[in-house]
């Protein structure tokens, strides 16, 4: 296992998607992970829309997901190919941050031939931009120096890549992570390189809110009202934005408390299943708790109604919610095959209680 230093760290994961397992068609020609940006260029054609796409075959750690596979057969010598690949998330400076994730390359890919010229570059990117989206600092960690594997997809799940912590400057209010293949062209048969499962993690400064209890997941029944609450051990001056797969939520609707330390969400429904996590700021930095996820579970008790008869003769089930006074409600009309028959009451986890009696129809 090849590594570069790792340093102390503090918080969960800060990427959506990092482990690129979620995939969509977007301005690319095949699919790319989601919340991901692509940019790949030629040095004379431009614009490029095949510099990368998600697959099977160059996925690790679970089972049925998508890994990242770079094209460096889409550049020659003289047309070279580069391609960013890239998620942006708010920082505040002063935060540290490290980037991991696994890669690796096959025997033949350009990255590990330095004859041509520009050389090719291999490199997991850590940029700091500020509010005007322009970039302040950028930080490349060489992989190719750092032991990239050369065996292919197989060879990734052993090869982590951790980069050094770098520190966000002042003026900081995006960092910028991602994998980058610079200056790339075609040389012959196994020539690739793939990415996968990505973490940044964060180390707020001095000063910066301090989490002591993070939100958790949560499982509610269908319609309830789900609450998320976070913790902080200095909240003096802390402001609060939740989030919901990663999106910045605002009151209205379903949802209150978006800016406060506790959240909550009513009527839940399938639409509001997933991960939410909540992001406090203060004037000494930012930092963003773990994700929490929230689940809907319907674990319902049916009554099933046994009825011993004749075979052939037909029965009535009816309900009543009470006994004194019963009002008998036809369940089902049935004609028994067997004996005993058994019938299940599938509309009974509306009432704490109900009574059956079975009514032999002439
Ligand atoms: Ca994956």
């Amino acid at each position: 296992m090849a590594v570069f230093l790792a340093m102390g760290i503090a918080t969960a994961n800060e990427l959506i998607n990092g482990k690129l397992d979620t995939i969509a068609v977007g301005p690319q020609n095949y699919p790319t992970p989601t919340g991901w940006m692509v940019e790949a260029t030629k040095v004379i054609s431009g614009t490029h829309y095949d510099g990368c796409s998600s697959e099977p075959w160059c996925n690790v750690l679970d089972i049925g997901g998508y890994g990242l596979f770079f094209k460096p057969f889409q550049g020659s010598i003289g047309d070279e190919i580069t391609v960013h690949f890239y998620q942006d998330n708010p920082a505040s400076p002063g935060t540290k941050y490290t980037l991991s994730g696994y890669a690796a390359g096959e025997a033949n890919y350009c990255g590990f031939f330095t004859t041509n010229s520009p050389p090719p570059q291999t490199l997991f990117v850590i940029q700091f931009l500020d509010a005007g989206n322009s970039v302040i600092a950028s930080n490349g960690f060489d992989l190719v120096a750092a032991g990239l594997p050369s065996s292919g997809p197989g060879s990734m799940q052993s090869f982590l890549f951790t980069t050094p912590q770098v520190t966000a400057p002042p003026n900081a209010a995006v960092v910028r992570v991602g994998a980058s293949m610079i200056n790339a062209y075609s040389t012959s048969g196994a020539q690739s390189f793939f990415v996968d499962a990505f973490e940044l993690l964060s180390e707020a400064p001095p000063g910066a809110p301090v989490i002591t209890n993070q939100p958790k997941h949560t499982t509610v029944s269908a319609g309830a009202t789900a609450v998320f609450t976070v913790g902080v051990s200095n909240p003096a001056g802390v402001s609060y934005q939740w989030q919901f797969n990663g999106a910045n939520l605002s009151d209205g609707g379903k949802i209150s408390g978006a800016n406060t330390a506790t959240l909550t969400v009513t009527d839940v429904s399938a639409s509001e299943v997933g991960r939410y996590r909540v992001r406090l700021t203060n004037a000494g930095g930012s930092v963003l708790s773990s994700e929490a996820t929230l689940a809907i579970v319907g674990i319902n008790f049916y009554p099933v109604i046994s009825i011993t008869g004749k075979i052939g003769d037909t029965y009535r089930v009816d309900y009543s919610t009470a006994l004194e006074p019963a009002t008998w409600i036809p369940l089902s009309t049935n004609v028994l095959t067997s004996s005993p028959q058994l019938i299940l009451d599938a509309t009974s986890p509306g009432d704490n209680t109900r009574f059956y009696r079975a009514v032999l129809l002439q």
